[in-house]
């Protein structure tokens, strides 16, 4: 009795570790999305895993002059969110008509967002420098 006794209180410290670190791993792993810039450089566009998970959000940055990712490929209701990281004011602004996307003038670190609905290929581009452009397609759940 007694010697088993002590065999489990020898097995508790060396289960205690282990113990803390999957609630770690897991809590990274799932649910929300850091909102860094660099989750966006890592996803592939187009890679649409048959999760069952309403569409996750996505970030653009606007850095030197580009918005990165260029093109981003996104089921639809997906809310899309441009940071300006610049030092230069710059726009979100649809090419075509309606005016889809139709930011004001995002200074450094001001966001503008929109929620993608309906299908189809959203071109815009920066109004102040129109050699800025890119492009969201959104894709059929
Ligand atoms: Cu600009």
């Amino acid at each position: 009795m007694t010697s088993l006794m002590r065999r489990m209180l020898v097995l508790i410290p060396l289960m205690g570790p282990m113990g803390v670190m999957l609630p770690g791993c897991g809590g990274s792993a799932g649910g929300t999305i850091p909102v860094g810039g660099d989750t966006a450089a890592n996803a592939p566009p187009g890679e649409s895993a048959g999760k069952p998970v309403s569409a996750e959000p996505k970030q653009i940055s606007i850095d030197n002059f580009k918005y990165a990712p260029g093109t981003l490929t996104i089921p639809a209701g997906t809310k899309v969110t441009w940071t300006n990281h610049d030092d230069m004011p710059h726009t979100v602004t649809s090419t075509g008509k309606p005016k889809i996307l139709n930011s004001e003038a995002l200074d450094t670190d001001d966001q503008y967002s929109h929620v993608f609905a309906d299908p189809g290929t959203y071109i815009y581009v920066c109004t102040i420098h129109p050699k800025m452009s890119g492009q969201v397609i959104v894709e059929k759940r």
